[in-house]
């Protein structure tokens, strides 16, 4: 059984995410053909490992075996220095079950906010988000690739993206990934550097 991926092959992106769902369509570049999980009633499995990089590779495979068909999942999320790394691989869960992102940005910067009045000198604002993207197959092999960009929390700005977007400004950069074109984002975020890892050993 060969591990690469051929172009025109039908891929399922198990994602329930219609925000990652759009930038993992972009990245693949119309290569191929691309089945959502939702259009295929595939169920949300519960991410019960305690890595992006397992979580990553339990949503893939859950997906590969549930459809019969090569899958790709990404887990990813925001890590935040003064918060000892949160939300991390909670990123999700603290948007709750309506997916309440300003309120997770509000707790975000109450909870910095906090951290910095009990120990001004050695606060930062640095932060990273983190893509782990797996591929596996209905036979159950799996691949996984990682990638992060680094930048700090911001008050939120702009209106473009999804999820963190607003909060996050990238190291080098005076705008947040919400006020970025999608192209823009694409260019450089978290997810495109996954991807390129994935592209160099699959395609
Ligand atoms: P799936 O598991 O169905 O893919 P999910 O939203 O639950 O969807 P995760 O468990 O990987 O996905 O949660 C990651 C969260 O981190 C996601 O909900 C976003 O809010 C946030 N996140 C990840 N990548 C992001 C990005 O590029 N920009 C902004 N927020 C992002």
């Amino acid at each position: 059984m060969s591990l690469q991926l051929i172009n025109g092959e039908k891929l399922v992106a198990a994602t329930h995410n219609a925000g990652k769902a759009r930038e993992i369509e972009a990245l693949l570049g119309g290569r191929f053909e691309v089945i959502s999980a939702g259009s295929l009633n595939l169920p949300e499995p519960d991410e019960t490992e305690v890595s992006f990089v397992g979580n990553a590779i339990l949503k893939a495979r859950h997906a590969a075996k549930a459809s019969g068909t090569v899958s790709l999942a990404d887990d990813s999320g925001l890590s935040i220095d003064a918060l000892n790394g949160d939300p991390g691989i909670f990123s999700a869960r603290w948007a709750g079950p309506y997916k309440d992102f300003d309120r997770a940005m509000e707790i975000i910067h109450l909870k910095l906010d906090q951290a910095k009045a009990e120990n001004p000198d050695a606060f930062t604002p640095r932060a990273y988000f983190t893509c782990a993207l797996a591929v596996a197959w209905p036979e159950g092999h799996a691949v996984v690739f990682e990638g992060r960009i680094y930048g700090q929390i911001v008050k939120p700005r702009g209106d473009k993206g999804f999820g963190y977007d607003p909060i996050f400004q990238p190291d080098g950069y005076d705008i947040t990934f919400a006020e970025m074109t999608p192209d823009a984002k694409d260019a450089i975020s978290h997810r495109h550097l996954a991807f390129a890892q994935l592209k160099t050993h699959l395609f």
